[in-house]
């Protein structure tokens, strides 16, 4: 069965993470975001991968080539993003059968995506505590009878979970008309799919959407929970490396560092001497964490750098990110209120006790810099030695 993998989107909310690359391209543990999608599909069978690419295709396409693990991969192009459904309909060349349909900022179980594969007609679910902000679905004797958005009312606490497995037959449904909001949405699909055919439910216990600078963090945290630990970098002997770490080959541990895990040190990224990474931290290629430096659950991207007697906890700094000697990161509010963090201009809560900043691409800081909790810093921006920024900073 050929799965497509809808990444054409930007992923305005997590900005300014996606200025220069697509959200399903920023890295979650060894691989980026799309890539998990990716993997999960080809594991449960998948003999073609189609990606939807848009903004920023070049990158997506670069990663990816014409095959990934043995497996050909395609593209489509959409070059207006009016919808899920709009979206796999510009792949409709593509498909000459049963097809599976994932979103590509989406982490899945890969085990779910392989029920899903046996299961099709498929789509899968996960419970939610509050299902009044998902499409919410009915069932009756092992199959979906109904999918609703966004209920007032819902029916179930069963959310859909973004993973479909449809009959040949779908193909020809993909013309829907626009929602309320304007966009083709593949849940309308569903719904015709639903009505014509036995659709079993899968659910799933774990399932992530990631939309947002802090969910970039948890998608993390889960993913570099599930990494083997390895040591194929160079580790200094007196480095104490604790719980599920893993070197990769090129990477540098030096003297006197301590490393709690989850976390990952991937190739070109050095860390010491006498520094600290605790929690589930990713430090990407080549990235840098240096002397008496702590870091803690965040993410590095590649070739960050955190040169020397600095704090990071719970934060997310962007490719080539420099933070000056001394910069701290308050991660913590004195009222212990949730951090709050501005979304396309609105000031919304994380739901996160802990949060620090998200530093977009080259952001400089200058030597003993203090900020707040949920700072945006954006690309390119800088400070001045000595600076407390308790404002989102232009570039
Ligand atoms: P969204 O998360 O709704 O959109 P987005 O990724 O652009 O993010 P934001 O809202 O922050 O701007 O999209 C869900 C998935 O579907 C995601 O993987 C992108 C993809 N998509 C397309 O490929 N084409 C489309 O037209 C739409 C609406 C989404």
């Amino acid at each position: 069965m050929k799965a497509i993998v809808l990444a054409a989107g930007e992923g305005t909310r997590i900005r300014p993470l996606s200025a220069s690359v697509p959200k399903p391209m920023l890295p979650v543990a060894d691989r980026p975001l799309v890539a998990h999608t990716v993997d999960a599909a080809i594991d449960a069978g998948a003999d073609e991968i189609v990606l939807v690419v848009g903004y920023e295709h070049e990158t997506v396409q670069a990663h990816f080539g014409s095959s990934h693990r043995g497996v050909p991969v395609s593209y489509a192009r959409q070059t207006e993003q009016a919808g899920t459904a709009h979206a796999v309909n510009t792949a409709r060349r593509h498909i000459d059968g049963e097809f599976a349909v994932l979103n590509g900022d989406n982490l899945y179980e890969p085990a779910a995506i392989e029920r899903l594969f046996e299961a099709r007609p498929a789509v899968c679910a996960v419970e939610v505590a509050s299902p009044r902000n998902y499409g919410v679905l009915s069932t009756a004797d092992g199959t979906v009878t109904d999918i609703v958005e966004k209920p007032a009312d819902p029916p179930t606490n069963l959310a859909n979970a973004g993973a479909y497995a449809f009959p040949a037959d779908a193909k020809e449904w993909l013309e829907v008309p626009a929602s309320e909001r304007g966009e083709h949405e593949i849940t309308d699909v569903l719904s015709r799919v639903i009505d014509e055919f036995s659709v079993t439910p899968i659910t799933t216990k774990r399932w992530m959407d990631v939309g947002r600078p802090w969910e970039l963090l948890e998608a993390n945290e889960w993913k570099l929970q599930t990494l083997e630990p390895r040591i194929d970098g160079e580790v200094s002997d007196t480095a104490v490396l604790e719980g599920t770490v893993v070197v990769e080959d090129g990477a540098t541990v030096n003297s006197g560092v301590t490393i709690e895990g989850p976390a990952l040190i991937r190739s070109g990224a050095s860390v010491g001497p006498n520094a600290y990474v605790r929690g589930a931290t990713l430090i990407d290629e080549g990235a840098s964490v240096g002397h008496a430096v702590e870091v803690k659950n965040s993410v590095l991207s590649a070739g960050a750098t955190v040169g020397h007697l600095s704090y990071v906890g719970d934060s997310v700094l962007g490719r080539d990110v420099n933070f000056g000697a001394g910069t701290t990161v308050a991660n913590l509010r004195h009222d212990d209120d949730d951090v709050r963090f501005t979304v396309k201009g609105e000031r919304v809560s994380t739901g996160r006790r802990k949060f620090g900043v998200v530093a977009g691409d080259g952001v400089k800081t200058g030597i003993n810099t203090s900020l707040t909790p949920g700072l945006k810093l954006e690309t390119g921006a800088t400070t001045v030695p000595g600076e407390v920024v308790d404002r989102d900073r232009e570039p």
